[in-house]
């Protein structure tokens, strides 16, 4: 056998590899597309700007602007701008800091939603805040911070759902564990940079009082009342509503390495994998369980669950964070783009849930499996999920929801947290993996990486 010919076979066979092995990469072979998010990113984000700078949202197909109240939050210039400097869009990054420090009040006398408020605006503050060191940005985190705090002023601990930045009135009894327990890591990392801890204390209290309430099982409901401590909706899940609970255990040990969240996380997966981690025909994943008896399941697969392979990988069960990965990819692959949520033993969306509301989670899943497996396999799920992305949701001023995954009708809206999450966990996947070490940050829920501490 000639060398020549010897080459040629070693590289047929590397090509060749089956899905699911580790192969190795060539440097280039992924550059184009990390080029091409980044090009939709300021395309999106100059779409932004053209029609709706200085509102929440853009409207993307109509190229109107959007408000969540009375007035603006900056929620898009906020949440986008982190990922404007991993990027290495500097030059556009100083002048929306500049731009954010001369518009930017929190002295707004209506109610806020505070997860919300709290996961894109105060955690793409401090992860800004970190990347720049620019102290703007760090007394608008603190600013934003003291006005969310009396939110925190129940008798249970947990927050109420609602807070007027300037007067400091609170509302909102009915919440539920994902918006009392996300708070750990803008909180954590807030005292952490002011020296005061009273953020983290309220944070870390919050998650602690839904541990406390737990049923027997180690699950938590779906909703709780937060002046009384009492549930008022016993469905488990790791879905919307409870799932960044879960994510912020997890997370928040990482950030602050207080073992108590690890404790509690553990406690959760395993009672999660015992009542419900479900292995059909169709592929693994996590039911709907009553809190109490871990029975009633509702075979259900939201877009939402998609972060929580990233969850086991990140605490090491990769074997079912992969295989749930895999059944989150065949749920988008039956209509290239993935509805909110689909009856998993059926394979049929319920009525309600046709949308792609351009979500994340599953390119973040993605991303975490491919760090933590080196498999490219994940890379080319994302890269998949992408070019899915730009044949259906593409408009003239960046991206839209897909009001209906079937029919592809299109929406007429951008979430902040497109340009937040989804384009730059795009973008990460397919860059070398020093474009953001990930091993010394921690990902927030709306994919602001904050250091570790
Ligand atoms: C984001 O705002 C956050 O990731 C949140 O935790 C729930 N999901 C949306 C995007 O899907």
């Amino acid at each position: 056998m000639t060398k020549k010919y010897l080459l040629l076979c070693l590289a047929l066979l590397a090509g060749c590899a089956a899905p699911g092995t580790v192969k190795q990469e060539s440097p280039d072979e992924w550059k184009p597309l990390a080029e091409q998010v980044k090009r939709e990113y300021l395309r999106s984000w100059e779409g932004y700007k053209k029609r709706a700078m200085g509102s929440d949202e853009l409207l993307s197909v109509s190229g109107e602007p959007r408000n969540w109240y009375k007035e603006s939050l900056l929620i898009t210039p906020i949440d986008a701008l982190d990922g404007l400097l991993i990027m290495g869009f500097r030059e556009e990054a100083d002048s929306l800091i500049a731009y954010i420090a001369s518009h930017c009040s929190w002295d707004k006398d209506f109610e806020v939603q505070l997860f919300e408020v709290n996961i894109r605006c105060l955690g793409g503050l401090l992860s800004s805040y970190e990347m720049t060191r620019d102290e703007r940005l760090l007394g608008l985190a603190k600013d934003l911070g003291d006005r969310l705090l009396p939110a925190f002023n129940t008798s249970t601990g947990m927050p109420y759902r609602m807070v007027n930045l300037h007067t400091g009135a609170a509302s909102g009894d009915l919440s539920n564990p994902a918006e009392v327990g996300t708070y750990i890591l803008e909180f954590g990392k807030l005292s952490r940079l002011t020296g005061n801890p009273e953020y983290l204390e309220k944070a870390r209290r919050a998650s602690r009082e839904i541990f406390l309430r737990k049923s027997e099982l180690d699950l938590v409901g779906e909703s709780i009342d937060v002046t009384n401590g009492q549930w008022r909706g016993t469905l488990s899940s790791i879905g919307g509503m409870i799932d960044s609970y879960y994510e912020y255990l997890l997370k928040g040990w990482r950030l602050t390495g207080e073992p108590e969240l690890k404790d509690m996380w553990d406690t959760h997966l395993a009672a999660l994998n015992r009542y419900l981690a479900s292995e059909t025909a169709n592929g693994f994943w996590y039911q709907r369980v009553n809190m109490t008896n871990g029975k009633e399941r509702m075979p259900l697969l939201g877009a939402l669950d998609a972060f929580f392979p990233a969850m086991l990988a990140m605490s090491g069960d990769t074997l079912r964070a992969r295989k749930m990965l895999d059944a989150c990819f065949s749920m988008w692959n039956a209509h290239n783009l993935e509805p909110e949520m689909i009856d998993f033993s059926t394979m049929a969306i319920p009525h309600g849930s046709e949308a792609y509301h351009l979500r994340p989670e599953i390119v973040e899943s993605c991303y975490y499996l491919y760090h933590y497996t080196g498999d490219l396999r994940y890379r080319r799920m994302a890269k998949k999920i992408f070019e899915d992305i730009l044949r259906s949701c593409r408009t003239e001023f960046g991206f839209t929801e897909v009001k209906n995954v079937i029919t592809k009708e299109q929406g007429n809206l951008m979430p902040s947290y497109f340009l937040g999450e989804t384009l730059k966990y795009l973008y990460l996947i397919f860059s070398p993996p020093d474009t953001l070490p990930f091993d010394e940050v921690v990902f927030t829920t709306e994919a602001h990486p904050l250091r570790r501490q």
